[in-house]
C-alpha cells in the first residue's frame, strides 16, 4: 500500500493507549471505529483534568470552580461550532449523541411543523436513529413516511429521488455517510433539491463528521446531528447543529433546569438558544473533552485523515476482493465512499466470522448494525463490518484478510 498519508500513523497510534494492548495474545487491530472510536491520551487527560481540578456545575455558581467549568464548557461549544463550519456557537446544542439530536428535531421542530398528510422522506440506508424518531413523529401527527431506494451500487436511486422529493415533502432526513455501505451521499445537491420543494433537510453526520471535513454552511443543510464518541471524544456527548432561525423558532424538547427564563406555578418562559434545548445538568467534562477531540482532529487535519482512510479503503477493497465467497455490500470503488466495509462470507455466519477474527486480535462488528431495513433490502439478516479510522494501518487489513481466509477454510 502506498504511504502517502500526510501524518505519521505509527507515531499517531502511540497516542492511543488502548491500541498498545494484546487481545488473545495478538496485537489489537481495532477495526470497529464506526461503532465507537478510540480516544487519544490528550482527550482522556482532558476529561481527567476536569474531574480532578475544576469539577463543578455550569451556568449556576459564581465561585471560581464553577466559572472555570462554565468557561471551558462554552469554549468547547465554540470548538465544536468551528469544527463543522457553523457561523455561531449558539447554533450548537449539546446532546447525549446523534440519536438524541435527531429525536430533538423530530420532537421540537417536527411537533411544530409537521401535520396530517405531510410527507417525511428518508432513505433505505438510514440507521435506526434516523428512522424510528420519524416513525414516532408520523404516528403522532398523521404524517406519512417514504423512502428513497438504492441502485445496484448501493447509492441513492436518483430516479426515485426525482419522483419522491416533490411538493408536500416537509423534511428530507438523510445520512451523510452510511455506517454499513460507506456510501457518501451528495448532501449539497440534496439540500438544494429539498429547498427547491420547500422542504428542510436533516443530515445524520454520525459517520461523516469524524472522517471528512464537514462544513454545514457549504453543504446548505438545515440540521446536522453527530456523536462525540465516534470522533475521538467521550461517550455521553454529541451535538445538534441547526440553522439559527430554525432553532430560535423551535419549542423546547425536554423541560427542567437551565432551559427556562421565568417559572411560574402554571407556566414558564424559556431561555434563549441553545440553552432552551439543554435541560438539566449537561455532560460537562465530556463536552469539554469533545472540544479537545476537535482540537486533536484539527491538528492532524481533516483532509489528511480523509486521505489516509481513503488509502486504507482502497487497499482493503482490493485485499477483500481476492477472498472467495466474500461479497461486499455497497460501492465497490473508493469514490464517494468512506471506510466502512460490510460484507458476507458464503457459508459462514457473521457472528462466527467476528468470533474467529477476535481470536486473531482483530475487532470487527457483526449483526445488522442498526440498519434492519437496509439488510432486508440486501436480503441478508446480518453482515460483518470492518471500519477504519485515523490510527489504522495496512498491516491490520492484511490480518483481517488472513483471518477471513481462516474462517472460510474452517467452515468450507
Ligand atoms: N452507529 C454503528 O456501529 P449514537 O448511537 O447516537 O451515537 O449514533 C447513532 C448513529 C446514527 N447514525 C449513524 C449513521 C450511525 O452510524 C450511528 C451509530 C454505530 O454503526 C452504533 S449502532
Amino acid at each position: 500500500m502506498p504511504t502517502l498519508s500526510a501524518f505519521d500513523v505509527v507515531a499517531l497510534r502511540r497516542k492511543f493507549p488502548i491500541l498498545q494492548q494484546q487481545v488473545h495474545g495478538k496485537p489489537l487491530a481495532f477495526l470497529d471505529s464506526a461503532a465507537s472510536s478510540q480516544k487519544p491520551r490528550q482527550v482522556i487527560d482532558c476529561l481527567e483534568d476536569y474531574y480532578r481540578r475544576y469539577n463543578a456545575n455550569v451556568h449556576r455558581g459564581v465561585y471560581t470552580l464553577s466559572e472555570e467549568a462554565t468557561f471551558a464548557f462554552e469554549r468547547a461549544r465554540g470548538k465544536v461550532a468551528r469544527f463543522i463550519g457553523a457561523s455561531s456557537k449558539r447554533e450548537v446544542v449539546f446532546t447525549r449523541n446523534a440519536t438524541e439530536a435527531i429525536n430533538l428535531v423530530a420532537y421540537a421542530w417536527g411537533g411544530a411543523n409537521i401535520g396530517p398528510g405531510d410527507r417525511i422522506l428518508l432513505t433505505l440506508m438510514e440507521h435506526h436513529s434516523n428512522i424510528v424518531p420519524w416513525q414516532m413523529l408520523a404516528q403522532r401527527t398523521g404524517a406519512t413516511l417514504d423512502y428513497i431506494g438504492l441502485d445496484g451500487d448501493g447509492r441513492l436511486n436518483l430516479d426515485e429521488l426525482d419522483r419522491k422529493l416533490t411538493e408536500g415533502v416537509k423534511l428530507l432526513a438523510v445520512t451523510h455517510q452510511s455506517n454499513v455501505l460507506g456510501t457518501v451521499n451528495p448532501v449539497a445537491m440534496l439540500a438544494e433539491r429539498a429547498h427547491a420543494v420547500g422542504a428542510k433537510i436533516l443530515v445524520d453526520g454520525a459517520q461523516s463528521v469524524p472522517h471528512m471535513p464537514v462544513d454545514v454552511r457549504a453543504l446548505g443543510c438545515d440540521f446536522m446531528a453527530f456523536s462525540g464518541h465516534k470522533m475521538c471524544g467521550p461517550t455521553g456527548i454529541g451535538a445538534l447543529w441547526a440553522r439559527r432561525s430554525l432553532l430560535e423558532a423551535m419549542p423546547p424538547f425536554l423541560g427542567g433546569g437551565s432551559m427556562i427564563e421565568v417559572v411560574d406555578l402554571d407556566s414558564s418562559t424559556y431561555a434563549e438558544v441553545p440553552a432552551r434545548f439543554e435541560a438539566g445538568t449537561p455532560a460537562i467534562g465530556e463536552a469539554i473533552a469533545l472540544g479537545e477531540a476537535c482540537d486533536f482532529l484539527s491538528d492532524v487535519g481533516m483532509d489528511a485523515i480523509h486521505q489516509h482512510e481513503q488509502e486504507l479503503l482502497g487497499y482493503a477493497l482490493d485485499r477483500l476482493a481476492g477472498i472467495e465467497g466474500l461479497r461486499i455490500m455497497g460501492p465497490q470503488g473508493t469514490e464517494d465512499r468512506g471506510g466502512s466495509i460490510s460484507f458476507t462470507l458464503d457459508g459462514v455466519h457473521p457472528h462466527d466470522v467476528a468470533a474467529i477474527l477476535d481470536g486473531e486480535g482483530v475487532a470487527v462488528r457483526a449483526g445488522h448494525h442498526c440498519t434492519q431495513p437496509l439488510h432486508r433490502h440486501y436480503d441478508v439478516p446480518a453482515s460483518t463490518r470492518a471500519s477504519f479510522y485515523i490510527y489504522n494501518v495496512a498491516e491490520e487489513i492484511d490480518r483481517l484478510a488472513v483471518g477471513l481466509e481462516k474462517a472460510r477454510k474452517l467452515f468450507s
